[in-house]
């Protein structure tokens, strides 16, 4: 089936240039395997909200609050948005207007915290993310940064050296969250860490929203003063951020989030938030995460019976951690090799890493786009041989060519996108 929309098919009437390289990027969406960890497929629904008249509209304020007239549909809008997102993660209270998870974890600092104040999150070679402390980032330039890792040997986090680094360190705000984590994140220990050296617990819950949502993964909410998320990743809406907190929270975050941190919210983004979010509430959605999981573990089995090494020995979520230190391959050379026999993925560092962010050690490769496909454990046993394969001859144009031709049958048998899966 093809992937297109009416929207795009005007386009090529009008602005050719624009239109093919949508068409491209459609075929190369339809003729590969999406493994980014980040990424997913939306719905039709989800796509049809993002290309409607709503774009049109500045609503500036909260509903009922606006500092512009007619914004009745864009209240009703908002509205049920926020009711479906606290309903989802059982929250007090959502502000959905965050156009990214960066935003929405700016707002969540700057709710709470003064520049110069101290943060604790995960280093970004680690599995933290940019905006947990980064030098390079927002929250390491505005924030006093003390950052925690995961432990050498087994690659998990040790909460009991997580207590003792925020007891030395004393940070106002410490992080929970993780963009490359594959194990279950203990949040009530974080919620308890915070409570003790007294400061605020924020949660990322980016990439495994869609699992806390549909209970495949404890939930932080109860743990934390405020909860970030994005809502593309497995929670599988448009590109854009949530916040979530404690109803004594609720007026600081709205005001953080406008007018400290933004301006008109993207009332389109917030209506196809709305339906992605409805379609997470509907019973299918937990069916979805759990295969997200099931397929997860079938491959970290596939991988780890070919002899690849994984952060942490496997996965309890979405995503796995390839280390590839005991190979003479880089991270990029490894994502090179493996895009081009069909297989999509992304360099990442791995826990001790030595060389660059821009080449890495290792692979991060997660399994929420290929499970909206509809491939199940099955396919992750042939996926996971042939991404064996890749990185055992990365350099042998044979292989990759027999490996793409699976590819191509593959998404032959699994077109984009049907709704039924
Ligand atoms: N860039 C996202 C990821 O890939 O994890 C996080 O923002």
């Amino acid at each position: 089936m093809r992937a297109g929309h009416p929207a795009s098919d005007l386009l090529a009437t009008v602005d050719e240039a624009i239109h093919l390289a949508i068409e491209g990027e459609e075929k190369r969406q339809l003729g590969q395997l999406e493994m980014i960890a980040s990424e997913n497929f939306v719905s039709p629904s989800v796509r049809a909200a993002l290309a409607t008249v709503l774009t049109h509209k500045y609503a500036e304020g909260v509903p009922g609050r606006r500092y512009y007239g007619g914004c009745a549909f864009a209240d009703e809008i908002e509205d049920i948005c926020r009711a479906r997102a606290t309903r989802l993660f059982d929250a007090d209270h959502a502000n959905v207007q965050p156009h990214s998870g960066s935003q929405a974890n700016m707002a969540g600092y700057f709710a709470f915290l003064e520049p110069g104040d101290r943060i604790m999150g995960m280093d970004l070679s680690h599995g933290g993310h940019l905006t947990h402390g980064s030098p390079v980032n927002f929250s390491g330039r505005f924030f006093d940064v003390a950052s925690y890792g995961v432990r050498e040997g087994d690659g998990l986090i040790d909460y009991d050296e997580l207590r003792d680094a925020a007891l030395r360190a004393r940070p106002k705000m410490i992080v929970s969250g993780a963009s490359a984590y594959p194990r279950t994140i203990d949040f009530e220990a974080f919620g308890e860490i915070a409570r003790e050296v007294d400061a605020y617990h924020m949660c990322d819950l980016s990439h495994i929203a869609g699992l806390v949502a549909a209970s495949h993964h404890p939930s932080p909410v109860p743990h934390a003063d405020v909860v970030t998320t994005t809502t593309h990743k497995t929670l599988r809406g448009p590109r854009g951020g949530i916040v979530l907190c404690q109803a004594e929270h609720a007026r600081v975050i709205d005001r953080t989030v406008f007018p400290f941190t933004q301006g008109g919210p993207l009332m389109h983004v917030i209506a196809s938030k709305a339906v992605a979010l409805g379609e997470a509430l509907a019973p299918g959605f937990a069916d979805y995460a759990r295969r997200v999981v099931e397929n997860a573990r079938e491959l970290a089995a596939a991988l780890r019976e070919r002899g690849v090494r994984l952060v942490s020995g496997g996965t309890d979520n979405h995503l796995l951690l390839v280390d590839l230190r005991d190979r003479d391959l880089s991270g990029k050379d490894a994502e090179t090799a493996l895009e081009e026999a069909g297989i999509t993925v992304n360099k990442n560092t791995v826990p001790g890493e030595e060389r660059s962010p821009f080449v890495t050690s290792g692979l991060r490769i997660g399994t929420p786009a290929v499970t909206t496909r509809g491939l199940g454990r099955d396919e992750m046993r042939t996926v996971g041989g042939w991404i064996a394969d890749i990185l055992d001859r990365p350099h042998d144009a044979p292989t990759a060519r027999r490996v793409r031709g699976g590819v191509t049958e593959l998404c032959a048998r699994y077109p984009l996108f049907d709704p039924g899966r």
